[in-house]
């Protein structure tokens, strides 16, 4: 993250709906204020119930916590329409805005047990879900760790400004810095177990570890905010045994490629910015690269065939 800056294109942007801006922000501001009774329940909340997400996911207590509890905030918010979770099949009818919003309550809620960061995600969509990448207005995520942050962005995915903020005990937003990705990037991190990489993303491992170091935490948000702050390149790939890779599109893949375009860097499902993917259901998974440009313009290059997504 990069030194502080004079604020350019803080705000709404020119080709996105004001209106469907000011939700975002709205949304982007509840989301804050709702962290530190999020991170304040954790401690009592480190059981697992005996329940799946939709995504076949051991559910924590502190995963059901979270997200009853923004989808209490969040659908309360003007020109929120609808509330879509990870820890729910459907999607929830708040209101009659047109804004609908897309959370990871808890991402990386397995590290609660190992007492590591998570954190969580929000993606702003003006128009029904699921929606592609490009019709996002807005896009966050908190990390819990050592201090409690956001990083966030509204607008347009061309037009948006990047920030870091720190969240204050009272929920408030402390403006830091605008967040650009550092032009010499030293850390990578991919998940997957490295029998189960296809043998083009192997090689690609082979050529990027002799140049970065290896960073991964098992928590996207944490392990993204690395390659944020130091440059360089997070992946959760396609696996042998998971083609479409482990992360859902609506949920993190696109906001994660807003936040990291935003900042300079790009996305890609292994083919195209992630933005561009089309959109087919709500817990649909897609292979997640981001990082600096010529990073995953290298990636793109040594993977074989990518499937039209
Ligand atoms: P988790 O299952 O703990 O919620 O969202 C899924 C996620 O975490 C990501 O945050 C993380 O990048 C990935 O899964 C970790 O998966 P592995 O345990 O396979 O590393």
């Amino acid at each position: 993250m990069e030194g502080a800056d004079s604020d350019p294109g803080d705000g709404a942007a020119d080709s996105a709906d004001p209106d469907a801006v000011a939700a975002a922000e709205a949304v982007l501001e509840a989301v804050a204020a709702a962290a530190p009774e999020i991170r304040a329940g954790l401690p009592g909340r480190r059981r697992y119930l005996d329940d799946e997400n939709p995504s076949g996911e051991d559910v924590l207590a502190a995963d059901v916590y979270a997200d009853e509890l923004l989808e209490a905030t969040l659908g309360d918010i003007d020109g929120v329409g609808t509330y879509a979770s990870e820890e729910r099949e459907s999607t929830v009818d708040t209101g009659d805005g047109a804004v609908s919003v897309a959370v990871d309550p808890l991402d990386g809620s397995s590290n609660l047990e190992s007492n590591n960061p998570m954190g969580t995600v929000v993606a702003i969509y003006d128009g029904d879900l699921p929606a592609s990448g490009r019709d996002l207005v807005g896009a966050g995520f908190v990390l819990y760790g050592p201090v409690t942050t956001m990083v966030a962005g509204v607008g347009a995915p061309a037009d948006a400004t990047i920030r870091e903020y720190l969240v204050t005990g009272e929920g408030d937003r402390e403006k830091l810095e605008r967040i650009e990705l550092p032009d010499d990037p030293t850390v990578y991190g991919f998940g997957g177990r490295v029998p189960d990489w296809p043998d083009d993303f192997a090689a690609y491992v082979d050529e990027v570890e002799d140049e970065l170091k290896l960073r991964y935490g098992g928590a996207m948000i944490a392990d993204v905010s690395q390659v944020l702050s130091y440059g360089g390149v997070f992946a959760y790939p396609a696996l042998e045994s998971a083609p479409d890779g482990k992360l859902r599109l609506q949920f993190e893949g696109n906001p994660v490629a807003y936040l990291v375009e935003g900042a300079g860097g790009r996305s890609s499902d292994g083919a195209r910015s992630l933005l561009d993917v089309e959109a087919t259901g709500i817990h649909q998974r897609v292979p997640v690269h981001v990082g600096n440009e010529a990073l995953i313009e290298r990636l793109e290059a040594a993977l074989d065939e990518v499937p039209a997504r």
